[in-house]
């Protein structure tokens, strides 16, 4: 441990730790899951940090929180109920708030210190939390989706912290079929999958359950962040039975003129091409996937 820099340590990634020099810290706290950090870095902004790993930074929070959202948004014509599991921090919501097609928004975060930290260290996150359609629900997210009404959302975003700590069962098979029951005939689900270079087997074990539970397709897409462990993380996307979903090939993009748009500024990381692209994978990691 170098002093003055934070050293992101775990299990999950042996043998590595990415470091960021710290300006200053500016918040310490322990709620009832988790241990919180929010410091000022010196090249990526403000930090947030649950249990020593990094959830974003101001600098690329936007390729994590633009491709989680739009890479099932935009595979579906008019989604219009959408649930996101985690992502206390809002930055969720602010992407789907971009689409105007939407009418509702609920959001089951385990831990209500993350939602005000967030809304007081990082408000251009916080500000999907504005957003009149948002229904902000503190619990945990696999009795929540366990207990919600058959058929009833468009699309489920689980933006999940890793499977360490509150967020394990969300990674797990029954948690799985909540998420098929909870979406609508071709309604489509985007995970927070790991990394393609660190977790295979943890990706090889999430392909296996989904291929058994989403009758409609089931795909892996991945992108760019900086500061999570090996600079690259994925996404599980499935659609259940019923109106097939090409998420190869958006059908639906962003009106940037849009009300809803205009107020949150441009994109800074998803366009059209980025969204094929993303479906792309390395040989090593397409053996492996596409045999599940
Ligand atoms: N958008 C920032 C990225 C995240 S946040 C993950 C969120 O999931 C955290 O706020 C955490 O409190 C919440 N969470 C964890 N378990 C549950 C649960 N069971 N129910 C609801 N919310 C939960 C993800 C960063 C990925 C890091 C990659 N190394």
């Amino acid at each position: 441990v170098i002093p003055g820099w934070f050293s992101e340590i775990s299990p999950m990634w042996p043998g590595e730790a990415h470091s960021l020099k710290v300006e200053k810290v500016l918040f310490q706290g322990k709620s009832e899951y988790q241990n919180v950090m929010v410091f000022q870095s010196s090249t990526y902004g403000k930090v947030l940090v649950l249990d020593g790993v990094i959830q974003l930074t101001e600098r690329d929070e936007c390729a994590y929180q633009e491709m989680i959202t739009h890479l099932p948004l935009c595979s579906i014509s008019n989604p219009k109920k959408v649930m996101v599991i985690g992502g206390g921090d809002g930055g969720v919501l602010r992407e789907v708030s971009r689409h105007s097609s939407v009418e509702h928004i609920d959001i089951c975060e385990i831990d209500k210190m993350v939602v005000d930290v967030s809304k007081q260290y990082f408000p251009e996150v916080a500000v999907g939390y504005e957003d009149p359609r948002v229904n902000l629900h503190i619990g945990d997210g696999v009795a929540f989706l366990k207990a919600a009404p058959e058929g009833t959302y468009d699309a489920i975003i689980v933006d999940s912290s890793d499977p360490i700590g509150p967020a394990q069962e969300l990674f797990e098979k029954p948690f799985f079929e909540s998420v098929a029951k909870a979406l609508r005939p071709g309604g489509v689900v985007c995970t927070q999958a790991e990394s393609i270079w660190l977790h295979m087997h943890i990706i090889e074990d999430i392909v296996t359950n989904c291929r058994q539970i989403f009758k409609g397709s089931v795909n892996y897409a991945w992108t760019t962040v900086p500061t999570y462990p090996s600079g690259v993380i994925g996404f599980m996307l499935c659609s259940t039975e019923g109106p097939p979903v090409d998420f190869k090939h958006p059908v639906n993009s962003i009106d940037a003129n849009d009300s809803h748009n205009k107020s949150k500024g441009p994109l800074k990381f998803y366009n059209p091409e980025i969204h094929t692209a993303a479906f792309c994978l390395p040989s090593f990691a397409k053996k492996v996937i596409e045999r599940k």
